[in-house]
């Protein structure tokens, strides 16, 4: 199912090409009699110039790549739509954010932000949330991350940070991983990267799917009302399906088994009709409470916790087509901070301030001059008219014979607001008065950088807080230089003495003293504990054999899938397994692609180490595993070490409610073993 019904949709069928029934024709459109020989001087001579075609089709391929984002170069992209549920007018004059009834078009494209294009998708690492809005009064960017905060305060401190995370410069080793000298170097250097330091240590840097995952604008903005009265806001999208992530130990295995995990995962949802969603949710802080926060407004190193102001939800975003083309699109998508229309406008967080530079700057050398604004994909719904003229690639025909502003001959078009005494829908900016000293100086606003660090910390459940610490020490397990490690735990004790312990410890370092005292405050909406969870779009992994009781499993696999959960038959050999279609061989599959396992399939499956495998590991990564009385047998075999989560004939008539409950669950954390190799 596709959505052709947006405008945005329309327009870009414009530019859709359609090769169906076509003929081969060189890009002049002269029609080509073969491809698959060049023209040459007899049959085994030397190759012609005069071949235009074979000169044209090289080229074309030497020149198809362009410069891959400098971050966030993996991503993947998907078309939707957005829609507010009632109007925002008392704080904004954005027209998609007042008129409810309208269906806002937008194309959201998600990615990692240390790997390049070709990396793994699951690393840990933050996600890109970026989304374009194609409003009709032009184009809105939220540039958001899977983080609330970012890592620096300031914005020429983002390319040392930058350099500090990607492959180290002399042998561009490790490609996405943040598990090097260089990243703790920085970080042990920058204190200010500690809150988002913690973020990355967490589940959150990764995200079991694109579709589980939140979004952030991270900065302050500001909603302005059409009698421009200001409103700060910070803008978060909430998954219909809760945040929830991979285990660390599932994603080393899913790297091998499947780099694509994210992207193939968004993929199959929207061909598949399950649409994701997001709410668009708002934190909204009248200016004259600016100041009466323990932390400034301005500073992207802190977020404001929802028990103080909570989240407005306003709208909801569903994503419902892929791109056809990943170049034309995904990749050839341009965002920028400073894209803004009338109703939102910016705040003076530095790291803002010099993202509204960056981004059209970076899309310059990227799109390979000033007319990418006219690539379908970043085209405005909104008509353009201005001055701007030429550059590589005008794809325009201006037939005025004027280019400047203001003139006569055209009658004085395009005309500016004041110029047409019209100033409906013109975006003005937010009137802010500002007095100071110029100065390169950091506000001593600024300068707490432990206390919501350790907020994040408090906030964690027990199992959040273990992973934080085996984050830490596989980290800086990977770090070299000793006394980098030593200055990193040293700061981690600023956070939380028992975590700078923990940490100390597992890498064989004395515990540092501790820091102040730990503030114990918490912020319960930080963890990932109690997140909405479903069975929708679950993938379970069916093992099974010749001697499968089908019998039996036919209810269960029907409950399943009208419960919209995905099955995937597994079995020792592909073809049929008794009366089930086989959809892997088991050494072909991995316990790591599902979310949960049935097993079935009697003694047979008991000797395939593959199978016992399969329910081990599935095990040890908290899944929830399920053994019709034909799979009692391969459980046997598996010999788990527990039984949390693990449903079998026990349950009797309850088993398929059980079951799904278990798998609504995402993952059994209390049953982590590390001492269990899978
Ligand atoms: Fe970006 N960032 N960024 N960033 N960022 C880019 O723009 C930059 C920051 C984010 O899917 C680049 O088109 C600076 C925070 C996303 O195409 C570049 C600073 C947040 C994407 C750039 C930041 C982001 C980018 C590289 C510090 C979350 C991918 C390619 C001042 C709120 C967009 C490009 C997509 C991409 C600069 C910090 C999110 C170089 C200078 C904070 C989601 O312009």
């Amino acid at each position: 199912m596709t959505d052709h019904n947006s405008d945005k949709q329309r327009q870009l069928d414009q530019y859709r090409v359609d090769d169906t029934n076509s003929r081969y024709t060189t890009d002049q459109g002269v029609r080509v009699e073969d491809t698959d020989n060049s023209l040459s001087i007899g049959e085994r001579g030397p190759t012609i110039l005069e071949d235009f075609h074979f000169r044209e089709k090289v080229t074309r391929f030497d020149h198809e790549r362009i410069p891959e984002r400098v971050v966030h170069a993996r991503g993947s992209g998907a078309h939707g739509v957005f829609q507010v549920y009632e109007s925002l007018a008392e704080f904004t004059c954005a027209d998609f954010l007042c008129d409810p009834s309208q269906q806002t078009p937008v194309f959201v494209r998600f990615s990692t932000v240390g790997g390049s294009r070709g990396s793994a998708d699951t690393v840990r690492d933050v996600r890109g949330f970026a989304t374009k809005f194609y409003t009709r009064q032009g184009n809105y960017d939220l540039v958001g991350n899977n983080f609330p905060v970012f890592f620096v305060q300031d914005a020429i401190k983002f390319a040392d940070f930058v350099h500090s995370v990607k492959p180290e410069p002399h042998n561009e080793i490790p490609q996405a991983q943040s598990a090097h000298d260089t990243l703790w170097d920085f970080v042990q250097l920058q204190p200010e990267t500690m809150h988002t330091i913690m973020w990355l240590m967490s589940d959150r840097s990764i995200p079991r799917s694109y579709r589980m995952m939140d979004g952030f604008g991270v900065h302050t903005y500001r909603l302005v009302n059409a009698d421009g009265k200001g409103t700060f806001v910070k803008f978060h999208w909430r998954p219909a399906l809760g945040a929830h992530s991979l285990v660390w130990d599932e994603v080393l295995r899913v790297q091998g088994n499947d780099p694509d995990f994210n992207r193939r995962d968004l993929w199959e949802a929207i061909e598949a009709g399950s649409y994701p969603e997001w709410e668009l949710g708002l934190q909204l802080v009248p200016e004259e409470d600016e100041h009466k926060f323990d932390f400034d407004l301005l500073d992207p190193t802190k977020l404001i916790p929802e028990e103080e102001v909570p989240l407005r939800m306003v709208g909801r975003m569903t994503l419902n087509r892929n791109p056809d083309n990943f170049f034309a699109e995904t990749e050839q998508v341009a965002f920028c901070t400073a894209n803004v229309v009338p109703g939102i406008d910016f705040t003076n967080d530095p790291l803002l301030q010099g993202r509204n530079f960056s981004y059209l700057d970076t899309q310059l050398l990227r799109l390979g001059g000033p007319n990418f604004q006219q690539i379908p994909i970043n085209r405005p719904l909104a008509p353009v008219h201005n001055d701007n003229r030429d550059g590589f690639h005008q794809h325009m025909i201006h037939t005025s014979h004027t280019n400047y502003s203001k003139n006569s001959i055209s009658g004085g078009c395009p005309a500016t607001g004041v110029l047409a005494g019209d100033m409906n829908g013109v975006f003005k900016h937010y009137t802010e008065r500002i007095d100071g000293e110029k100065i390169r100086k950091r506000s001593p606003s600024f300068a707490d950088h432990y206390s919501q660090a350790t907020l994040f910390w408090n906030s964690m459940a027990p199992w959040e807080k273990d992973h934080i610490i085996k984050a830490f020490l596989f980290e800086l397990g990977h770090v070299q230089r000793r006394y980098i490690k030593e200055q990193v735990v040293d700061r981690l004790a600023n956070v939380d003495a028992g975590l700078a312990a923990h940490v100390a410890a597992g890498i064989g370092l004395p515990a540092p003293a501790a820091r102040g005292s730990n503030h114990g405050k918490s912020s319960p909406a930080l963890s990932q504990d109690n997140q909405p969870a479903g069975l929708a779009t679950r993938k379970i992994a069916i093992l099974a054999a010749d001697s499968t009781d089908a019998g039996a499993l036919y209810p269960v696999l029907q409950e399943l899938e009208s419960g919209k959960a995905v099955c995937h038959v597994i079995a020792p050999h592909e073809g049929m397994a008794g009366t089930l279609a086989v959809d892997r061989q088991v050494s072909a599959a991995a316990s790591v692609l599902y979310d949960a396992v049935l097993c079935t399939g009697g003694e047979e499956l008991c000797g395939n180490g593959y199978a016992v495998q399969f329910v081990r590991e599935a095990f040890k990564h908290g899944k929830a595993i399920g053994a019709l009385p034909d799979g009692e047998a391969l459980l046997r075999a598996a010999a788990l070490p527990g039984r949390q989560g693990v449903i079998d004939s026990a349950a009797g008539d309850g088993f398929t409610g059980q079951f799904i409950a278990a798998i609504v669950k995402h993952r059994h954390h209390d049953r982590e073993v590390t001492a269990f190799p899978a």
